[in-house]
């Protein structure tokens, strides 16, 4: 067959199902025809690599505006690069409300700064603030504009919300049609136990796990998911970071429940033990959840291996480690109370997984390819992306399975001035990234316009229609 504007020919193609070796075929940006013999305008070898789907990240902050002014210092363009560089095509970040304001304002500014995107991307909106304008105008009004998810968190005294808060945003979410994706940690338990390490004197970085240990985690787990119950509205609890919060989940959906996990490479690769480096360097691996230990990690892999956990995203956050905006924002002294939590990881999610999933056998090749970009694709409603089958956006990566990399900051290519995987070796490196038939990244070098990444909005889907099922059939979110 010919007639195609690109073919990848001789790979080994990775779907979510199957692995085979077949051309690709590429019409328009759209996957035309996986088969052999194809024959196109241009070709790219693809002999001895694996042909995946385009990355998917669902969780990751780009951009995201400060309150103080400004926004964190990964930009779009930054920020796209570093996904190219690392195989992700597609990506959901974030909208954020400020308590005492709407969230059309933000929104709009969010959709301007996206302008100059180089993936394609959608947003959450963050609700901090559940005001009856907030609740029965604005969010119906964002999620007919394409913003289907809403995050909430349950700490931060910033961003909290109490248990009604959250309970109008899942039933305005359950009018509207969005899934709702919640930070579960319990507040009160946090800030209870870092007054009294404060109190004590432990305000090192390795404080940061002591003040949210697991049973916090699995506190807010718990409730999130037995309130989502009773509105009868479908949540992904985001950045789960052990097996506690994932048997919450389990619980959840063995009873029929649409609940589902998101975790994150921090959760596989770091210990709380890394906070614990000399001086103010444990800050640099400071993210909430925290991260726990080794024997969490082994428990959090066969959460994985059930498919109690099915996405894995980055939970990119924009923070330096030097300067004033970012982890010394409070001073390099600051208490572990003071220091923005999150950890940088568009570009080093792929290889990180890939190397400790696929190199190590934990997974299979087409359980990866689900992970990081089918699943979220699917449970975010992103049509059209995640998979390798005709019809889809022809989003690929190209990755030698067998190259050993050492990670290390001058690889990686966002804007934030270091990485927590400093020296870490991995097994699996993008070759070649191609985001709707465009060759944008080959061998580390991005080359893609600001500008040329897709709003992706987000219409209505199976996958989060409430099950119907209430108690005493009553319709809550109808009145309230
Ligand atoms: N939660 C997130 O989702 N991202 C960064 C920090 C946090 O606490
Ligand atoms: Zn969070
Ligand atoms: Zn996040």
């Amino acid at each position: 067959m010919d007639g195609f504007d690109l073919v990848v020919r001789g790979g080994t193609v990775v779907t979510s199902s199957d692995v085979f070796r077949a051309d690709v075929g590429v019409v328009g940006g759209t996957i035309a025809a996986i088969g052999r013999d194809l024959r196109g305008g241009r070709e790219i070898d693809a002999g001895g690599l694996l042909v995946l789907p385009g990355g998917v990240d669902t969780h990751c902050h780009i951009e995201q505006l400060q309150k103080g002014g400004g926004a964190d210092e990964e930009g779009w363009v930054s920020g796209s690069t570093a996904c190219l560089a690392g195989g992700t095509t597609t990506v959901v970040t974030f909208s954020t409300q400020f308590k005492g304001a709407g969230i059309a304002g933000p929104l709009a500014d969010y959709r301007r700064r996206a302008g100059a995107a180089m993936v394609d991307y959608g947003f959450h909106q963050i609700i901090t603030d559940a005001t009856d304008d907030v609740i029965w105008r604005e969010i119906p009004e964002a999620v007919a504009a394409g913003v289907r998810s809403l995050k909430v968190f349950l700490t931060y005294d910033a961003l909290a919300l109490d248990d009604r808060g959250f309970l109008r945003v899942l039933a305005a979410a359950r009018r509207a049609g969005a899934l709702v994706t919640v930070h579960c940690e319990n507040y009160e338990a946090i800030r209870w136990r870092t007054e009294a390490l404060l109190a004590a004197g432990r305000t090192a970085p390795k404080y940061h796990a002591w003040s949210r240990p697991k049973m916090i985690e699995r506190e807010a787990a718990h409730r999130a998911i037995a309130l989502a119950e009773m509105v009868d509205q479908p949540i992904q609890i985001f950045h789960v970071s052990c097996s506690e919060v994932a048997e919450e989940i389990a619980r959840a959906r063995h009873r029929g429940l649409k609940v589902w996990g998101e975790t994150c490479p921090q959760y596989f690769t770091l210990t709380a033990g890394h906070m614990d480096r000399p001086g103010f360097e444990g800050a640099k691996f400071m993210c909430s959840p925290a991260p726990r230990d080794a024997a969490d990690q082994a428990a959090l892999w066969e959460d994985i291996r059930r498919g109690t956990l099915d996405v894995i995203s980055s939970d990119h956050s924009g923070w330096c480690f030097d300067g004033p905006r970012g982890k010394q924002v409070a001073g390099r002294d600051a208490s572990f109370r003071d220091i923005p939590n999150g950890v940088p990881g568009l570009m080093a999610r792929l290889p990180i997984i890939f190397s400790v999933g696929v190199a190590a056998g934990r997974i299979d090749l087409p359980h990866f390819a689900r992970l990081i970009a089918g699943n979220p694709a699917k449970l975010f409603g992103l049509a059209g992306k995640g998979a390798i089958v005709p019809g889809n956006d022809a989003d690929l990566v190209l990755w030698d399975p067998a190259r050993r990399t050492t990670l290390t900051q001058s690889l990686m290519q966002h804007a934030i001035d270091y990485t927590p995987y400093e020296g870490l070796e991995v097994t699996g490196w993008p070759v070649a990234t191609i985001r709707r038939g465009e060759v944008v990244m080959r061998d580390n070098l991005v080359q893609a316009e600001p500008g040329s990444g897709r709003y992706l909005a987000r219409g209505t889907y199976d996958l989060i229609r409430p099950t119907g099922r209430l108690p005493d059939g009553f319709d809550a979110s109808a009145f309230a």
